[in-house]
């Protein structure tokens, strides 16, 4: 396998759209410390949407200024920040011109299916703020930087759940005696999961018509909060959602536990998807740069480590809080969402193995930090937020002040 080496790396500056989220200041952190010269892009909409639903990630997060401060007084090293919102075209243009990007890491985007099911308002602005933001970087890349390789984070959700086995991207069907290799078949199942992929539809696109280079990471739900960057610090310490909206399932698992509330299954729990840790994020990404697309290559690799269903995940989150003394009950929730809750599901992952990716598998003790981090929080929980109040069946056209 390639394994990421300094002369593998061609791309020396990355600027990453998102820096101040969740993934991507994990991120920022761990190629500034790779010392690539890294630029954050991000309007801050984020802790905006915070503010507006009432809600607060776990830990106690620093402004951007002052965790780039901080970063600056441990390392040395400085990260530029571009604060401005990628769909306005001006602002993008700057920031492509002012820094010059070998690589754009695409994090930038409202990443929450029940947010973008809440009203109309809602999910126009998610399809507005992904598919505009997107199309608007791939015209900076084609106007300013053409050899620049994208990096965009789609994710495993535009895949759906089908019968079949799902392939990294693209799918070879024998149809009436001819043979072709196709994209596979997308089935998203809400309109942010839709946006990614009329996303993936616009980038395979502009590959083809302009030869940009690009890879699509169909990442799935990602979990854990500390990276060896993040943990330098308190004011380094990632954001930790666990809330209805934009909490995902096993980082709210282990808050719910910690505070005693039982673990929020949706429907029959057969739900499956990939996951994986967020300090393996960090080193898929790093691969993807190291090891570029191709001018005029659309690539996809399903970035996740393993499948758990809903159910294997509650059991796993009760073992592990069992050995803390902490007594988990679970419940099945009546399910919010339109999605199947029994079905197969076996999908591919071995394009970033192949690239040098070593998982960090979901071990007992990651669980027990990640237990431990929520047990250390949980003070600053609010219970109201756990469980879900967005309903798929139920999004109207009126606008919906979301009250826990
Ligand atoms: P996040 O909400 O924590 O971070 C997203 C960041 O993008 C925020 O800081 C936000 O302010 C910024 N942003 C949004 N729209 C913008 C715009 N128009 N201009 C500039 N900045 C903008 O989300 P995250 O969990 O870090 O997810 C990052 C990416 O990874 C998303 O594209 C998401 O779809 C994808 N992803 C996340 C997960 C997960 O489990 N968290 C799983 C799979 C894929
Ligand atoms: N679920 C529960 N109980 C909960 C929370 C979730 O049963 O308390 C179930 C959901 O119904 C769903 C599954 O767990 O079947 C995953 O839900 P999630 O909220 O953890 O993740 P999802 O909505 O799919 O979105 C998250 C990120 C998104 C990313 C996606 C990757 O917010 O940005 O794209 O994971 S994937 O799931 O592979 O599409």
């Amino acid at each position: 396998p390639r394994k990421i080496s300094s002369e593998a790396s061609k791309a020396k500056r990355v600027m990453i759209i998102g820096g101040d989220g969740y993934c991507g200041w994990a991120t920022a952190l761990h190629l500034s410390n790779k010392n690539y010269e890294v630029a954050i892009v991000d309007s801050l909409v984020r802790r905006l949407f915070d503010h507006q639903l009432g809600l607060d990630s776990l830990t106690p997060i620093s402004s951007i200024h002052n965790r780039i401060r901080c970063w600056k007084s441990i390392t040395g090293k400085t990260l530029q920040l571009y604060i401005g919102d990628i769909c306005d075209f001006e602002f993008l243009a700057e920031t492509f011109k002012s820094f010059e990007p070998d690589a754009v890491v695409h994090f930038g985007e409202q990443r929450s299916a029940p947010y973008s099911m809440i009203d109309r308002s809602r999910a126009v602005f998610t399809q507005h703020n992904n598919v505009i933001g997107t199309l608007n970087v791939l015209f900076a890349i084609k106007e300013f930087r053409d050899e620049c390789h994208l990096v965009k984070l789609g994710t495993m959700g535009e895949y759906g759940t089908p019968n079949i086995d799902i392939e990294e991207g693209y799918i070879t069907i024998t149809h009436n005696g001819r043979t072709d290799t196709l994209p596979y078949p997308k089935q998203a199942s809400s309109f942010y999961h839709l946006s990614k992929v009329h996303d993936s539809n616009n980038i395979a696109f502009t590959c083809k018509a302009w030869g940009i280079r690009a890879t699509d990471l169909n990442q799935g739900v990602v979990y854990g909060l500390r990276t060896d960057e993040t943990a330098m610090h308190e004011e380094l310490c990632n954001r930790f959602d666990y809330d209805g909206v934009f909490g995902t399932a096993l980082n709210r698992f282990c808050v719910q536990a910690s505070v005693g509330h039982p673990l929020t299954v949706y429907g029959k729990g057969g739900q499956t998807r990939g996951y994986l840790d967020i300090r393996d994020t960090v080193q898929c990404v790093e691969l993807a740069i190291a090891n570029p697309a191709q001018p005029g290559e659309f690539r996809v690799f399903n970035q996740f480590t393993e499948q758990f269903s809903v159910n294997e995940l509650a059991t796993l989150v009760t073992k592990a809080s069992e050995k803390l003394g902490l007594e988990v009950k679970t419940i099945s929730v009546p399910n919010p969402r339109v999605e199947a809750e029994e079905h197969y599901y076996n999908a591919k992952h071995t394009k970033l193995i192949e690239l040098g990716l070593e998982p960090h598998l979901l071990s007992d003790s990651l669980l027990d930090s990640l237990l431990n981090f929520a047990i250390q929080f949980k003070d600053r929980v609010d219970t109201k937020q756990i469980l879900p109040n967005v309903s798929w069946r139920k999004i109207g056209v009126k606008p919906k002040t979301v009250v826990a």
